[in-house]
């Protein structure tokens, strides 16, 4: 019965070769890279405004880096340095506001209207 038993074998082989043939051409031609969205472009540079606090907290940024703040919060914010070398008005929801940090170091900000509210800029 080895006869039969190889026959059997050949047999399984032809149909996995066959089945992979056929599976070729429709895989190829969708990669499954689809899953990752691109990154935003400034991702990085921005601080949200929610729920009273400043996300992220902290920020580092390189020299120079434009930093938004999107205010996304049902009452008015401000972002204010605590060494005034920046200073925004009370901003709502779908405000923001733009300041750019030309020289390293940190910068402590908080909100003028809620003074518990606390985040930092670390630019090196
Ligand atoms: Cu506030």
């Amino acid at each position: 019965m080895r006869g039969t038993k190889a026959s059997h074998s050949a047999a399984a082989i032809l149909l996995v070769v066959a089945g992979a043939l056929a599976g070729c051409p429709s895989s190829s031609g969708s990669p499954s890279a689809t899953a990752t969205p691109a990154p935003a472009a400034s991702g990085g540079s921005t601080v949200e405004i929610d729920n009273f606090a400043f996300t992220p907290a902290t920020l580092t940024v390189s020299p120079g880096t434009s930093v938004t703040w999107k205010f996304d919060d049902s009452t008015e914010h401000t972002v204010t340095a605590d060494d005034n070398s920046f200073n925004s008005q009370p901003m709502g929801a779908g405000q923001t506001y733009e300041h750019t940090f030309a020289t390293a170091g940190t910068l402590s900000y908080h909100c003028s209207i809620h003074p518990f509210m606390k985040g930092s800029i670390e630019v090196r």
